[in-house]
């Protein structure tokens, strides 16, 4: 018998504690804390301030629109919590956070998240205290609290014990480069839409060969640019020429020497 790991802890820094606090401890994220997985802390921006108003922001130097995050509330509350490193910003600058960020995180010792506001936080601050910046996508959001409760829930899902063995296989689908198949519960018949034939046949070879061609045509369809990166291996082939799949697959996929 193994020692039960140590919970993952990740510190997030916001001005909307209650929002992260009531997410983390709701459903999956809640379970896994309360079985002693994960240790997400919230910690309040505003819990060091010391006027009436519990000022956070300020004008920017320089002039322009908006309010920037103030360094002293901010490196006060990150000195007072000595949080797991490392710290990231979020923000839309940042490395892009996708699943492999999501796995390394999971297996790390932990990580802390500070949640941008405003038009930005003090350079001073990131350049001094953060250790990088994350970005969930290519937009504008009002503040970090949606991207750090996107990556709390992406990574706190990976953490060996918080999810059974069924959802891991999601994981692995999207480690293996291809979207996800189809799926179909009951009813067989649901106002006279078919579940394919294929899954009631009890051939459990050819439901995963054609699993694994609906992977192909779906990544193929949605997302070209992943099997531009992956070129279609002699198993690939085999299932889409079974399932008479290979020529639309092919069509779809970008050709690399007709690209710039
Ligand atoms: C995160 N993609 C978008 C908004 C400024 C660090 O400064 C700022 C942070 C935010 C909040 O985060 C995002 C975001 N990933 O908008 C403005």
């Amino acid at each position: 018998m193994s020692e039960p790991a140590e919970a993952l802890r990740i510190d997030v820094f916001t001005i909307f504690p209650e929002i992260v606090e009531g997410f983390a401890s709701q459903s999956l994220l809640g379970k896994a804390r309360e079985r002693g997985l994960l240790d997400v802390r919230t910690r309040d921006l505003r819990a060091h301030t010391t006027d009436v108003h519990r000022t956070v922001d300020d004008a920017p130097f320089g002039g322009g629109a908006g309010m920037v995050l103030m360094p002293d509330p901010l490196v006060t509350a990150i000195e007072a919590a000595d949080p797991p490193r490392p710290l990231f910003l979020l923000g839309p600058g940042g490395r892009r956070f996708d699943q492999e960020t999501a796995r390394e995180l999971s297996a790390s010792g932990g990580f802390s998240l500070l949640c941008g506001r405003y038009e930005g936080v003090d350079q001073r601050v990131v350049d001094g205290w953060c250790d990088g910046e994350l970005s969930i996508g290519d937009y504008v959001l009002a503040g970090g609290e949606v991207a750090a409760m996107v990556v709390i829930e992406a990574v706190g899902r990976l953490v060996p014990g918080v999810m059974g063995n069924a959802e891991s296989s999601t994981e692995e689908s999207f480690s293996s480069g291809l979207l996800e198949y189809p799926q179909y519960t009951r009813p067989a018949d649901f106002r006279g839409r078919e579940v394919p034939e294929v899954l009631r046949s009890g051939d459990h070879g050819r439901i995963a060969r054609w699993r694994h061609a609906q992977s192909l045509v779906r990544t193929a369809v949605s997302r070209p640019d992943m099997l531009a990166a992956r070129p279609l291996t002699p198993e690939d082939e085999s299932v889409l020429g079974e399932f008479h799949l290979l020529a639309q697959v092919r069509t779809l996929i970008p050709d690399p020497d007709t690209h710039r």
